[in-house]
């Protein structure tokens, strides 16, 4: 730890865990010091999740209070490790996966302002909820509103117009009006909607924080040239709603300082609480893709492919465009069947597969790699749509895996199968956002570790593929986004190449090179795999 040093904190609350970043400034470098995960099914066990998550039929919820026992835990862990000094904590930031929204009664504000620091934040917070459970980015239960709300501003390609996206069933519009529609009196019990972003900067805060352009574009209720609340929207969504939402602010907005529950509970110190934004659009930032031309993949639990883009692109950039929280937009592209879909292989194959190694992560995926090396690109002509569970892109409403020359019984021939099927369907779907060419990807997320899985990327991309200098871009991202709102508020306005330099550069090593014969081999077939997507998903996803 160098002398002088100043730390900036990030977090990830994403659909699995809530990770934490510890990024480093001293005079000559910046570098992350400490990194740590707090996995929501093992670590807050008692809230019974799975993923994460909670499923009733088609329902896909998560307990908020997970969220905040979580942030608790991570404070405690951080207030206890050696790798930086506490007392020189700067700046906080994070981001939340995208879409998930929080119901809170007009008690919250005032609970925050008094917590007993000597007991843990989510008992406190039980009182202060009017919806115990939040509804996340997996659910997919609000056709009915999505078409209502279309109608309503003059169809879907006019909505895209106005907010960056259709109508959609995860956002958090729709997912508003339909607790509106379907338990009317907690909707009026309801003081404010917050998103999981905006709902965790305000547990630092201790008062409500406002929303962010790259995580408010996810809601299908911002104007996405103004990047303002999009009255026409607000009022096709629920009655009273404007009252309910925070105010839309500049990604580097500083909310305040930490509040005195986290200063006196684990000893940090007031440090400024920065806006957070939407686990892909802090991607943006924590892969360096902070100008045009290069796309970044996340392999997380969803699969996302995104890029930057200076001015309001065009719609048929991608099927949303978000605000970037560097200012300017983002395109992106949303896959559901991302990490649970390759998990759902490797377990019916490979159960209990053993490794060279000790690192637990690398003896699970071991076998699934290995079938990846063993097995030839284009797979004899065998392929799957790998729809584990209802897909957003192309929209497919009901769980169906379907396979053409796959015999379901050949292990290492279903592992090629997935990966070819996903990264076929990222290239054929966002074609607009790398605009015929890009220069590189950078992958991030859980399975940017597999580079057997990147090597398949950058066939089927035709293009070279680099692993994010932290696994966690998004949460890079935050840390990141909170040294450059810092150093703005002391009067030092940092370009964003400047604010990423030297930290998210990819390391060289993670370099994976497309092999010509293999870029033949897709370019064929990312023809045929289209042909046999539209044959089974009769909703192409508008691009409009
Ligand atoms: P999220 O942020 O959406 O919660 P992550 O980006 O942390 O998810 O990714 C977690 C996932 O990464 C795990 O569920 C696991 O499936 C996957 N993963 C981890 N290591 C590997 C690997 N070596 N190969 C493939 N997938 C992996
Ligand atoms: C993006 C999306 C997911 C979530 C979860 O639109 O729904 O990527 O942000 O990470």
């Amino acid at each position: 730890m160098a002398t002088g040093s100043r730390f900036f904190l990030g977090f990830d609350c994403s659909t699995q865990g809530l990770a934490a970043t510890v990024l480093e400034a001293a005079e000559k470098r910046r570098q992350v010091v400490f990194a740590h995960t707090v996995e929501f099914d093992r670590d807050c066990a008692h809230y019974h999740t799975r993923n994460g998550v909670w499923r009733s039929g088609n329902e896909v919820t998560s307990p908020p209070l997970m969220w905040a026992e979580a942030l608790d835990r991570m404070m405690g862990i951080l207030a206890r490790q050696r790798s930086f000094d506490l007392r020189r904590v700067k700046a906080i930031s994070g981001c939340g996966q995208q879409h998930g929204s929080v119901y809170l009664n007009p008690s919250a504000a005032a609970v925050w302002r008094s917590l007993d620091p000597d007991h843990e934040l989510a008992a406190q917070l039980e009182s202060t909820l009017s919806r115990d459970r939040s509804p996340v980015w997996l659910d997919e239960t609000t056709r009915a509103q999505c078409d209502a709300i279309d109608a309503a501003l003059g169809g879907a390609a006019a909505v895209k117009r106005l907010t960056g996206s259709a109508a959609t069933e995860r956002f958090t519009g729709p997912q508003i009006r339909k607790f509106h529609e379907l338990d009317p009196g907690r909707y009026d019990a309801t003081d404010r909607v917050h998103l999981v972003s905006s709902y965790l900067a305000s547990l630092l805060a201790g008062r409500h924080a406002p929303i962010d352009p790259g995580d408010g574009a996810g809601m299908n209720l911002m104007n996405i040239s103004s990047c303002q609340w999009a009255t026409r929207a607000l009022a096709a969504t629920a009655p009273g709603l404007r009252a309910r939402l925070p105010d839309i602010q500049d990604s580097w907005t500083i909310i305040g300082t930490l509040s005195p529950y986290w200063i006196t509970r684990y000893g940090f110190p007031a440090a400024q609480i920065v806006a957070w934004t939407g686990d892909n659009p802090s991607s943006l930032v924590g892969a360096g893709l902070v100008s045009e031309g290069h796309l970044g993949i996340s392999l997380g639990t969803s699969d996302t492919v995104f890029a930057f883009s200076r001015g309001l692109p065009d719609p048929s950039f991608a099927s949303h465009v978000f605000g970037s929280p560097t200012g300017g937009y983002m395109g992106l592209v949303c896959f559901k069947n991302g990490s649970l879909a390759r998990e759902a292989v490797r377990d019916r194959y490979e159960p209990a597969s053993s490794g060279r190694d000790g690192d637990p992560s690398r003896r699970e995926w071991e076998g699934f790699s290995r079938a990846l090396r063993e097995t030839s690109p284009g797979n004899h002509g065998a392929m799957m749509l790998p729809w584990f569970e209802p897909e957003i892109t192309p929209r497919v409403p009901a769980a169906g895996v379907h396979r053409s020359n796959l015999d379901p019984a050949d292990a290492s021939a279903n592992v090629r199968a997935v990966i070819e099927a996903q990264m076929m369907a990222l290239a054929n779907h966002s074609e607009g956002l790398s605009g015929g060419g890009c220069a590189r990807i950078v992958a991030t997320g859980g399975a940017s570790a597999n580079r057997e899985i990147l090597q398949v990327m950058a066939d089927v991309f035709d293009t070279r593929v680099f692993r994010s200098a932290e696994g966690n871009a998004a949460c890079l991202g935050a840390a990141l986004r909170a040294f450059h709102a810092h150093e703005l508020s002391h009067g030092r306005a940092l370009e964003w190449t400047e604010v990423v330099d030297g930290v998210t550069d990819p390391p060289l090593e993670t370099r994976v090179t497309q092999v010509t014969a293999h870029v033949a081999v897709y370019r064929d077939l990312r023809k045929r795999y289209a042909q046999f997507e539209s044959e089974h998903a009769p909703v192409r996803s508008p691009l409009l």
